[in-house]
């Protein structure tokens, strides 16, 4: 057994008994009311989630089994050469909560590469589709596709204790992990390079071997370990981690629930939103042709997009009440590796002047960036300007988040999931405090 599989299952013990006291012993101690603004209102706010891989709070933003995000980055160990971390060693930190020592995150990374041969007929599936598929629509459908692999599905119909149902699903977890950056890159160059691949390179760790497979140089190596690190967890009530927290509920394993939060992660208001905001720049730098991009320009954009109705791509948040740190961190590698690159300026331009009219508009509780106002100029600075591809990095990251969750739930028994629902008729009579 591997030595991430022994520390969790370790930790995993020592957990079971204070899920159990909680219930046993304060089952009926109150954590949220509920009005009838959250009920209609997407439930926002109420807190009825167990999530201890992250916690995120709203003035400070996420941070990681307690560390911030530079703490994250600070403690884990790097890469050889490089000055990012192993996202093998993130793995092994956000299943235990241990900071693991080189040499752990390193037997990871070899465990992942015995695991991450993707079977030929994903590669069918994905060259059957329509060239004109979106790559989240392939990234989902490849993920279904190897659903006929699931340990945990087998071993649920042969016949598995509750107890034990997190040992196949962290098999199925660490197997599908091991694949995505394969896959993910599989579908940028079919679809954006004449099908063109580049086989995997087995010395290379999973950043590493993702920029080899994209056929991109250094350091986009440590673009997507920085990338897949940040994009990992963001609590368990966004759109991508609940709906995968939801579908494994039923028991699904965790192809189909990956799936699923994919599928939500392709909206605009959750990840695809890194996408238009390049399409918005893009269009905006356009219409802008040789002028130089004035404040007053940007303001102009900006309030003809909210006054035809939209939404100002990677601006607002559910929970944030300022600036994502993970926009912080995108930042300052824009400040340090691109400084002069018009299409940064532009996006610093929208950071300073898009607050204020948002906060002019008084319609957004928070007017400040999130992770997807920045992501996309890295991108297109080191050639992927093929902005309908950039929600599927956002999902390899966030896989390794929400697997780890999934395996968790497994461990700790959380039931189905089920709220309860109320009529438009019985919500008017508790108005009227009948
Ligand atoms: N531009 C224009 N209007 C905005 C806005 C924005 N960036 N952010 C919020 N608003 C509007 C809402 O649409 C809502 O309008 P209505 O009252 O007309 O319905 C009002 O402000 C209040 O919304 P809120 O409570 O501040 O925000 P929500 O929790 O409802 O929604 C989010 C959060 C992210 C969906 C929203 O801020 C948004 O649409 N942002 C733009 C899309 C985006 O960047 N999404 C990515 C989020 C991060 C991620 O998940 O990847």
């Amino acid at each position: 057994m591997s030595t991430l599989k022994k520390v969790l299952a370790q930790k995993i013990d020592e957990h079971r008994p204070r899920t159990t006291k909680l219930l046993k012993e304060h089952g009926d101690v109150k954590v949220s009311d509920v009005t009838i603004a959250q009920v209609i209102g997407g439930a926002r706010g109420v807190r009825c989630l167990v999530t201890d891989t992250s916690y995120l709070d709203p003035m400070e933003g996420i941070r990681f089994r307690g560390k911030t995000i530079p703490e994250t980055f600070e403690a884990l160990p790097k890469v050889p050469g490089s000055d990012y971390p192993y996202v093998e060693g993130f793995w092994y930190f956000i299943l235990t909560g241990d900071v693991p020592t080189l040499e752990q995150a390193q037997e990871v990374a070899a465990d992942f590469k015995a695991r991450s041969e993707v079977p030929s007929y994903v590669w069918d599936v994905l060259r059957a589709m329509s060239p004109d598929t979106h790559p989240m629509t392939m990234f989902s459908t490849a993920i279904l596709s190897m659903q006929r692999e699931s340990v945990f599905a087998k071993k649920y119909r042969e016949g598995l204790s509750k107890m034990e149902l997190w040992d196949p699903m962290y098999e199925d977890c660490c197997n599908l992990m091991a694949k995505l950056p394969t896959i993910g890159a599989f579908i940028y160059r079919h679809k954006f390079k004449n099908g063109d691949i580049v086989a995997p390179d087995p010395k290379l760790d999973l950043g590493g071997n993702f920029a080899h497979m994209m056929g991109i140089d250094h350091p986009y190596d440590d673009v997507a370990r920085m990338y897949f690190i940040l994009h990992s967890d963001h609590e368990s009530g966004n759109v991508s981690a609940h709906a995968i927290h939801l579908v494994g509920s039923a028991l699904s394993d965790c192809y189909y629930a990956l799936s699923a939060g994919i599928n939500g992660l392709a909206g605009p208001l959750h990840g695809l939103a890194n996408e238009e905001v390049l399409r918005w720049t893009q269009n905006f730098m356009e219409k802008l042709g040789d002028k130089e991009p004035t404040e007053d320009v940007v303001k102009d954009a900006l309030w003809e997009t909210l006054n035809s109705g939209q939404v100002i791509p990677g601006y607002g948040h559910a929970v944030l009440r300022k600036t994502d740190p993970r926009y912080t961190s995108q930042r300052e590698f824009c400040l340090k590796n691109l400084p002069d690159y018009p299409l940064f300026k532009v996006i610093s331009m929208i950071y300073k002047v898009a607050p204020g009219v948002l906060q002019e508009q008084g319609k957004a509780k928070n007017p400040w960036p999130n992770v997807d106002a920045q992501s996309g100029v890295i991108q297109w600075y080191y050639g992927v300007t093929d902005y309908s591809f950039y929600t599927v990095l956002f999902g390899i990251g966030r896989a390794i988040g929400t697997l780890a969750n999934l395996t968790w739930s497994r461990a700790l028994g959380y039931p189905i999931e089920r709220p309860k629902s109320l009529t438009t008729a019985m919500l008017e009579d508790i108005a009227k405090g009948k």
